[in-house]
């Protein structure tokens, strides 16, 4: 974030003037020339509730929200909701409560907040001229007296405010055992559970509003089901909103569900469904700010940094994955080489030639990359390449260790979907063991994929997504098809957001063989155990005489292919053997030859389904 914009919270109650601060700041920061955002979240203000308004100003403001963790002021008017706010400050930003006012000196109780301004016009560069016009015009005459005098009070403190060293605001935060520094984009990963939990309600019931309000889609669903935005009154109240589906998307082809006008848009991205039209998917500015920040969170929770050198050959254009994961490289500071996806033998190149340290793309794109590589004499363990960040296709356990074991790198895993934003939905960290949902912005939920009823942690189940910040198209509680689980229990890295497992199948890629429920996945793990099989396989689905066949075509090693009959033979036998244990059903293997099966740029196309063509 630019340090051309000054980013204040003010945090409160309802009724202790929190808005009004917030108003008094933007328009004084406007008489004093400069351009101005901000956004306010409600909670139950009428009721005494949390209320929080973020106020941005400079040259230029994109963003009404103050990224978490960089708020350079947090101006608290309720001495107990510092706790749930303090993760908002930055490193070195300055915190302002009540205990820099004497309170006694008060004309009016209720005019504290505007003694809070005083003290907070100190910091900044606005003439005291505009403070005092701004007060004027936003207060009643009668008012006008007590708060004056309230500002002068604040105005005169003398040193007071606390600048607060983050590491210190953190403090509740588990300690992390792991030994690298951390790195300062993942600040937001570690903030106390319980800030965490008053962030995503308070964003729920914005969104939840912001989406009755604007979307006709989610209006009629909300009526239908009897539900409200102000139902929205703790996180499980969640559970009364009703689903979204890839089918409302399609229904609603192509804005039908925006809740910005275009000319608040600056992006459309499109994911190709397999039948028919594609999802359009749209971004304002501040929802490229949170995907930017999101992907570069990813990216430090990889270890990467600013003196690391980015290879992203995820394919650029509609598809998300180049557009994102390149702004999220950029703001880390990282360089980064826009090769998009394809062209193999120059991918190699620029990898060796450039110094690159880090490569973007599918797993399945990787495996052909070291193929590559290994026919033009090249051996990537020879390379300074370290990093591998992949996702976009499901992978398994075994998958990873063949890659690292081919190339010496580390092959880290990264999850997203377009509708909910793109790659950055979830990353893992070093530990590699599940991936941290960044549920500041995505909050996650697991149902039964047949009764949406909700699963508890730990249950395996289909991945819920509602958005929590995303303007142009919020999500209310989109089915995923992905089945994973929610790991609740701590993580060694200390980041305090939950994990999923790795999604290792999506509900619809079920194969139903002769009444049996069989995943690409399973096939993979089977025979990626069998040594001397390239991790190169495809699944072609048949008909003969009505009834379902399956086909597992697995590349063997050159070694292999020239070898005798009979080791082909036994390395058929043992195969088969592994597959048919997995899955629980007779299916035929077929070996075929080295760099025989198609390699694909993106994602990998794993099932053939021929069972429709023309019979046999
Ligand atoms: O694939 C976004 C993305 C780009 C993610 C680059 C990661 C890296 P879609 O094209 O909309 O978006 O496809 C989303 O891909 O619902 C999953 O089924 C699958 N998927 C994505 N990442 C993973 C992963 C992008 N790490 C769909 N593991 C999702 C398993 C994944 N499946």
């Amino acid at each position: 974030m630019s340090r051309d914009v000054t980013n204040i919270v003010i945090a409160g109650l309802g009724g202790q003037g929190v808005i009004k601060a917030s108003d008094i700041i933007a328009e004084a920061a406007i008489r004093a020339g400069f351009e101005v955002k901000k956004s306010e979240l409600h909670g139950m203000s009428q009721r005494g509730g949390s209320v929080s308004s973020d106020v941005r100003f400079g040259v230029s403001v994109l963003s009404p929200m103050v990224p978490t963790g960089e708020a350079d002021f947090l101006v608290v008017v309720d001495p107990d909701q510092v706790g749930v706010n303090r993760h908002q400050l930055r490193n070195g930003g300055v915190l302002i409560t009540p205990s820099v006012i004497d309170e006694k000196q008060l004309t009016a109780k209720k005019s504290l907040n505007i003694a809070l301004l005083g003290e907070l016009s100190r910091h900044l560069p606005i003439a005291e001229k505009e403070w005092l016009e701004a007060i004027r015009t936003n207060l009643s005459l009668k008012l006008q007296d007590a708060n004056l005098k309230a500002f002068a009070l604040g105005r005169a403190n003398c040193g007071s405010a606390l600048t607060v060293a983050t590491s210190a605001v953190r403090s509740k935060a588990p300690v992390s055992t792991s030994a690298r520094p951390r790195h300062p984009a993942s600040e937001p990963d570690f903030i106390p559970i319980e800030n965490l939990r008053a962030v995503q309600l308070q964003r729920l019931q914005f969104i939840a509003r912001r989406a009755y309000e604007r979307v006709p889609l989610y209006r009629q669903r909300m009526d239908g089901s009897g539900v409200k935005p102000d139902d929205i009154r703790s996180l499980d109240d969640i559970t009364r909103l009703p689903f979204t589906q890839k089918a409302d998307l399609r229904d609603t082809y192509p804005f039908g569900l925006f809740a910005s006008p275009l000319r608040e848009v600056v992006r459309l991205h499109a994911s190709s469904g397999t039948t028919g039209k594609p999802i359009v998917v749209a971004y304002t500015r501040e929802d490229v700010a949170v995907w930017t920040n999101v992907m570069m969170r990813a990216f430090a929770s990889y270890g990467l940094h600013e003196h690391d050198v980015i290879q992203n050959a995820y394919g650029y254009g509609l598809f998300t994955g180049g557009l994102g994961a390149h702004y999220g490289a950029e703001a880390l500071g990282a360089t980064v080489i826009p090769i998009s996806g394809g062209n193999t033998e120059r991918q190699i190149m620029v990898m060796k030639d450039f110094g690159v340290t880090a490569i973007c793309c599918t797993p399945s794109y990787f495996l052909h990359l070291i193929e590559k590589a290994r026919e033009m004499g090249e051996d990537l363990r020879q390379l300074s390449v370290r990093v591998g960040v992949f996702g976009a296709e499901p992978w398994t356990e075994g998958m990873r260790q063949r890659i690292e074991a081919e190339s010496g790198i580390k092959a880290y895993d990264i999850y997203g979907l377009s509708e909910i934003v793109g790659p950055g939905v979830g990353a893992e960290c070093e530990h590699q063991c599940g991936l941290h949902i960044f549920e500041d912005h995505f909050y996650p939920e697991i149902v039964d994929p047949q009764t949406g009823e909700s699963l508890p942690d730990g249950a395996e189940g289909e991945l819920v997504f509602t958005t929590l910040s995303k303007l142009a198209m919020p999500m209310i509680r989109y089915r995923t098809h992905d089945i994973t689980a929610l790991m609740a229990e701590p993580c060694a890295c200390g980041r305090t957001i939950r994990r999923i497992r790795r999604i290792s199948r999506r509900s619809d890629d079920m194969l139903i063989i002769r009444g049996v429920n069989v995943f690409p996945s399973q096939i993979e793990s089977a025979l990626l155990r069998i040594e001397q099989t390239l991790p190169h396989y495809q699944i072609v689905l048949t008909r003969e005489g009505g009834l379902d066949q399956m086909e597992v075509h697995v590349e063997v090693t050159p070694q292999v292919f020239s070898d005798e009959v009979r080791a082909l033979e036994e390395l058929h036998r043992k195969l088969t053997h592994a597959i048919e244990t997995v899955t629980g059903i007779h299916i035929h293997v077929r070996l075929v030859a080295p760099r025989t099966l198609q390699r694909s740029e993106g994602k990998a196309k794993r099932v053939l389904d021929k069972r429709n063509e023309a019979p046999r």
